[in-house]
């Protein structure tokens, strides 16, 4: 640990409390960030972990509507639900508090109060959107418009989630009202401004002081800097009803901007939880302050946060941002609204005290630098090969040996020869190992370190095979069973940050108190002569017909979701030259035949009018040779050649898909048109 800092605070960000949590929330940033703190905890650093619910907002309101309810009643219902679900999940948050809460409100109407006085905010009268049919001015999400830097469609009025750009309402192309549906019109109102256009300098010194934070979050800030014309000014309160109301004259119906109040939020749940010391956390140059949030809130964290604190002057800076990446599902982004989501609340009904195993599987596949891809063939694997196979076998037979050979009692290791020591000198550098990479926010790192050491365990029992070895050498077996219940309790304390409950559990079999990191480097934690407790099983396989539940109920949403045609969002835009690269042909399929050892492709040939030529097609789940032979279909012909298992395939037959990834040919209607005519 960088011993320039007495404590830490860490915080997670705030989930706006809309809806149940689901295992995007959980690898993005609550279990990174549990784990962090668990390891500052274990090394016996000052830290607290801080977060709470994000309450106020469009995001809250919107759903307020659609469930024909107040905001107020949505978040009181949400809260509780999160809240649980990742005390579920052993997210040991000290402090889960709620922006809603009185303190809060107090709080960030304060820090708003002191920027107001210093001068700090541009008071201005601008155009805003307003729905005349909603008789509502268009804040943030209540807008949707094309996003003028790439062109996504469904850009909201203050943040474009495909390409990240933080947005003001009128920068978007074609805007609409997501009350109405109608378009807005323009219509004067007086906000307050965060001028970060003239607060660049500052940010830019502070970033660039900075240039060790990981580098998608460092690269992020730099490009918004150093792009188009920098920062721009930022209004920080809206007119809208739910929120904290602006704390000055003349500002009725108008409250904080949720990105101005929710930051703030981690000051007041710290304030809720140390009444009497929260200064220490949040003023001391002593203290250190870290924020794990996923990549949607960098800008927020690491340019506006920061800037409002400097602006306000009593506070630190935060110290590092370790966003992550956006975890997928099954190969498609995770959404509430289409039900393509592993919910907490579901995974634990089906996998009842397995919250270990999706924490070790989210935690050895988190999306660190890159977006990654959660399946449940690999959520099956990680179980199946690495928790049962290598980590829980490796305990199991320790334990079972213990008490077959020695009623439980841990025997006395007598000599140790060269194998032995081996072993053991690598078990005492893993600690090491382990905090290098979890100090560096390399969590996946970490975690597979730490399943080395059980592989290093396994193995050592494999190779001395004191089961066999017992018939020969009982004293040489003493000291390989010594050697392997050390091993198991150093895994128990290395675990505790990735995986707690199991942690708890193994040091409960070895009826040892749970043991601090600084023990994992000692190889005689366990006194001979100590007596374990019965074993019992960590981890258990997980059959497929487990996984095949959670596909068909994927499967089900993706059915349900689609009950048009294809995804409900066009692909971008695109021009008439780019099409028109594009020689799509008229032409007659005139032989076909299964390709040998695949169940998908087809070897077609089909006469284009101006040649035949082989197309290979996967289209065999739906067609059988004989029943396409005098087909017409549209051809692309100038499609680049490409060799498909061994055969050289030369174009592309265009089919339509459906929901259900059905197929079906297009063909033209008139089946006498000649072959080679041109689809345009
Ligand atoms: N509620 C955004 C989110 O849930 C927002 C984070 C606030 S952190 C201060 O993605
Ligand atoms: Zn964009």
């Amino acid at each position: 640990m960088n011993s320039k800092f007495k404590r830490t605070l860490v915080t997670a960000a705030l989930p706006y409390a809309n809806g149940p949590v689901h295992i995007g929330h959980l690898a993005g940033c609550y279990l990174p960030a549990d784990i962090y703190v668990r390891y500052l905890r274990s090394i016996g650093h000052d830290v607290k972990f801080i977060c709470g619910s994000d309450e106020h907002g469009v995001p809250i309101t919107i759903k307020a509507k659609k469930e024909h309810t107040t905001p107020q009643a949505i978040v009181d219902k949400y809260h509780n639900i999160m809240g649980n679900a990742f005390k579920d999940f052993g997210i040991s948050f000290d402090v889960y508090s709620r922006t809603s809460a009185k303190i809060h409100h107090q709080t960030a109407s304060d820090f708003f109060k002191v920027l107001y006085d210093k001068n700090v905010f541009t008071e201005e009268v601008t155009e805003q959107y307003y729905d005349e049919t909603a008789k509502q001015f268009l804040a943030d999400r209540y807008i949707v418009g094309t996003c003028p830097k790439c062109a996504n469609p469904n850009a909201y009025g203050d943040q474009c989630e495909r390409c990240g750009s933080t947005l003001n309402a009128t920068d978007l192309i074609d805007p609409k009202s997501t009350l109405s549906g109608s378009k807005p019109v323009l219509k004067q109102t007086k906000n307050w401004f965060l001028p970060l256009d003239k607060l660049q300098p500052k940010i830019k010194a502070y970033i660039e002081k900075h240039a060790d934070w990981k580098s998608n979050v460092y690269g992020q800030c730099k490009s918004w800097m150093d792009s188009g014309d920098g920062l721009q000014p930022r209004a920080m309160t809206r007119d809208l009803d739910w929120g904290v109301p602006v704390p000055v004259k003349d500002a009725d119906g108008k409250v904080l901007y949720v990105w101005f109040d929710a930051p703030i939020g981690y000051i007041s749940a710290t304030k809720e939880l140390l009444p009497n010391n929260w200064e220490d956390y949040w003023k001391k140059e002593e203290s250190r302050l870290i924020h794990f949030i996923g990549k949607d809130n960098i800008v927020f964290h690491c340019i506006i946060f920061p800037a409002m604190l400097m602006e306000h002057g009593e506070f630190i800076l935060p110290d590092n941002v370790p966003a992550n990446e956006f975890l997928n599902l099954e190969g498609d982004k995770i959404s509430t609204s289409r039900n393509w989501a592993v919910w907490l609340h579901e995974y634990l009904e089906d996998f009842k005290n397995m919250q270990d195993v999706l924490r070790y599987t989210l935690c050895s596949n988190a999306p660190e630098t890159k977006d990654n891809d959660f399946t449940w063939k690999d959520f099956q694997t990680k179980n199946n090969s690495e928790l049962v196979a290598i980590f829980g076998n490796f305990i199991n037979r320790t334990l079972v040996l213990t008490h077959k050979f020695y009623e439980g009692k841990v025997p006395e290791a007598t000599t140790y020869n060269k194998e032995d020591l081996l072993v053991l000198e690598e078990l005492a550098a893993a600690p090491a190992k382990i905090s290098k990479a979890i100090e560096q926010f390399k969590f996946r790192e970490a975690v597979s370190e730490w399943m080395n050491v059980a592989r290093l365990g396994n193995k050592y029992l494999a190779e001395t095979e004191p089961w066999k070895l017992i018939k020969t050498d009982e004293q040489r077996v003493k000291t390989i069973m010594n050697v392997a219940l050390q091993i198991s309790c150093n895994l128990a304390i290395l675990a505790e940050p990735f995986l707690p409950f199991t942690s708890k559990k193994l040091f409960d079999l070895l009826n040892i108190k749970p043991l601090r990191w600084a023990a994992a480097s000692q190889t005689s934690n366990v006194a001979h002569g100590h007596k374990i407790n019965k074993d019992e099983l960590l981890f258990s396989k997980v059959e497929d017909e487990q996984i095949q539940v959670q596909l068909d109920r994927l499967q089900k949403s993706k059915e349900d979701n689609l009950v048009n045609a294809g995804p409900a969002e066009f692909k971008t835009e695109t021009t008439f030259d780019d099409f028109s690269k594009m020689d799509i042909r008229i032409a007659t399929i005139v032989a076909a035949e299964a390709v040998p050892k695949t169940d998908k492709l087809l070897k077609l040939t089909v006469d284009t009018g101006i040649d035949t030529r082989t197309v290979v097609s996967g289209i065999a789940a739906f067609f059988k040779p004989e029943d396409i032979i005098g087909h017409k279909v549209c051809l692309l012909v100038n499609l680049a050649p490409r060799k498909i298992k061994g055969i050289e395939s030369r174009g592309m037959i265009l089919m339509a898909e459906n929901a259900k990834g059905e197929l079906s040919f297009v063909s033209p209607t008139k089946n006498d048109i000649e072959n080679g005519s041109v689809v345009k």
